[in-house]
């Protein structure tokens, strides 16, 4: 059985270039994550995801222990069987999720008890559930069990909830065990404060994961403060292990972190946005609900090859937004998720040509000519 691992192929700058292997198959890096929350991409077959080029997704502990639950997932065959999607799968562990969309919360040393946003329910999670649910979930990448503290912060706040995730972190490692084939990936956190950061990076690299998370993150510090703080960050992690960007972002997001050493990134934003009339492209948004757009024959970008922009008009995409047609979310969630792919593909091969500062400035430029 292959186990897991993770190949350099090349560097140019600190941007990255590689592959995991997982007994599921290979993520060619720095990888694009799409979000599957509850066990699908929203309005996408899964086998669209991977004609995307999507080579693995993410599903959420959170959601799917309130609903359908854990072990009603493992009875099933789990995530994998359930949901149809034989690639690899990253779970995330949960706890960013509850302190976003439960109600009543109680943090504790132990964990978390929290009511869920569904039906009111009382629910705990600790890094021991949180492994359980995982691996109930059949899940390929773990995640530790964090607490990422909700900004604005005091630095005693983030300091607390660092040092506590990394508690956890130790307790999430005992609690996954040897698990040959999957891999479990530590969490850093520390806000965007250097030395919190360094410390939160010595205490996981102690531990010794698979992977190193950056969290903390992307939780309304801008883009400015974030690319601070990966500009040190990446530094402080083993280079022989992926590195994962949680929960962003933004195409320009994405490109920086890349140019910053990310391997792996995750986003609600081109599914969510896909289905609210928002379109990526190399030139930039386009809202499709815009007015411009109703007689408009042409494709929404002339360059990409998805279904949306193939066989389709912008004429066509406006109107069957407005009418609040199913396929509407269904083309243009499928465009954006083949845009970020795009953007990986385009990124991971600049990369190992060694053309990836001439790329990332042609990647600008085109942004700045705006919309045709
Ligand atoms: N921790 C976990 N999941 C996350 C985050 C985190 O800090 C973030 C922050 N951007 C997104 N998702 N477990
Ligand atoms: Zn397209």
């Amino acid at each position: 059985m292959t186990t897991f691992g993770f190949t350099l192929h090349a560097t140019d700058g600190a941007a990255r270039s590689g592959a995991i292997s997982t007994p599921r198959g290979q993520i060619r890096t720095p990888a694009f994550m799409p979000v599957g929350t509850a066990g699908t991409v929203k309005a996408m077959l899964p086998e669209s995801v991977a004609a995307t080029g999507a080579d693995i997704l993410l599903g959420n502990t959170y959601h799917l222990m309130l609903r359908p639950g854990a072990e009603r997932v493992a009875r099933l065959g789990g995530l994998h069987g359930f949901m149809h999607w034989d690639k690899p799968i990253l779970t995330d562990s949960g706890g960013f999720q509850v302190m976003s969309l439960a109600g009543l919360r109680k943090m504790s040393e132990e964990g978390v008890r929290f009511k869920s946003h569904i039906d009111g329910s009382t629910h705990v999670l600790s890094p021991e559930r949180s492994m359980e649910i995982q691996r109930l979930l059949g899940s390929d990448i773990v995640m530790c069990f964090d607490e990422c503290p909700a900004l604005p912060a005091s630095e005693a706040e983030v300091a607390r909830a660092m040092r506590l995730s990394m508690r956890w972190a130790e307790r999430s490692k005992q609690a996954f065990g040897d698990r040959p084939g999957h891999a479990l990936f530590g969490i850093m956190q520390g806000g965007v404060t250097r030395e919190l950061r360094e410390e939160s990076a010595l205490a996981l690299t102690d531990i010794g994961f698979d992977g190193y998370a950056l969290g903390g993150l992307a939780v309304g510090e801008g883009q400015e403060a974030m690319f601070g703080v990966l500009d040190y960050a990446t530094g402080f992690l083993p280079e022989d292990r992926p590195r994962y960007l949680m929960g962003v972002g933004k195409p320009d997001d994405i490109v920086g972190a890349v140019a910053r050493g990310v391997d792996m990134m995750d986003c609600v934003l081109p599914s969510r946005s896909g289905r609210t009339g928002q379109v990526f492209t190399r030139r930039g948004v386009v809202n499709i609900k815009n007015a411009r757009h109703a007689d408009d024959p042409r494709p929404l970008d002339e360059a990409c090859q998805c279904p949306a922009c193939r066989n389709y008009s912008r004429a066509y995409l406006h109107h069957v937004f407005r009418a609040q047609e199913i396929i509407s979310s269904m083309l243009l969630t499928w465009h954006n998720l083949h845009y970020f792919q795009e953007l990986m593909a385009e990124m991971r091969a600049a990369i190992a040509g060694g053309r990836f500062t001439d790329w990332q400035a042609g990647f600008h430029v085109a942004r700045a000519e705006g919309d045709i």
